[in-house]
């Protein structure tokens, strides 16, 4: 096993904000979103208190990490995202990540229910792995205010995606050492 880790800077990856117009559902994109610029990447991937803000009601950041390992080799999805709040809280703050194969974005995956100045939200996928990778190598993740109040900005300070994987050339090597007995 291995492991390779993309931020929104990372080759190929992105990001967008924007408002929902509801908890996500079906519709990948979120409508009114902007792609980020590069220095609003570069923002999202560190924790370092450096932080791309969206207000409004139903505030997201929706994040594209394109990984470079094949679908079939992936084991686990591990993602992390450092946000920090402003207003009131009382409203859901949740992590969701897209089911390519389903075409949802499902329920949410790790939820905070408070206003907060640096936390973490945290999901692994170990099962059906494939289901969130798209045939491009996407997998996309959403952090959102999930909620109807405008008075409370989502702050991203870091989206992180940790895959793991199978190191290919595994079996041939094994087929070798046969070839070798
Ligand atoms: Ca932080
Ligand atoms: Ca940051």
């Amino acid at each position: 096993m291995a492991t390779s880790t993309y931020h929104p800077d990372t080759t190929g990856c992105t990001g967008w904000q924007g408002n929902a117009d509801a908890t996500p559902n079906s519709t990948l994109a979120v409508s009114g979103e902007s792609e980020y610029t590069s220095g609003e990447k570069t923002d999202t991937s560190s924790d370092n208190g450096t932080t791309v803000s969206q207000g409004g009601a139903r505030a997201c950041h929706r994040i594209r990490f394109t990984i470079a390992e094949a679908e079939g080799d992936v084991t686990q999805l591990d993602f992390k995202f450092n946000a920090d709040s402003s207003g009131p809280g009382g409203v859901d703050y949740d992590l969701f990540v897209y089911d390519d194969n389903g075409s949802t974005w499902g329920t949410s995956r790790a939820t905070n229910t408070s206003a907060f100045s640096d936390y973490d939200f945290t999901a692994s996928i170990t099962t059906s792995v494939g289901n969130y990778i798209d045939g491009s190598g996407n997998v996309f993740a959403l952090l959102m205010i999930d909620g109807g109040s405008g008075k409370t900005s989502l702050l991203l300070d870091l989206a992180e995606l940790v895959v793991t994987y199978t190191e290919s050339g595994g079996n041939n090597r094994n087929l070798l050492l046969l070839g070798i007995g």
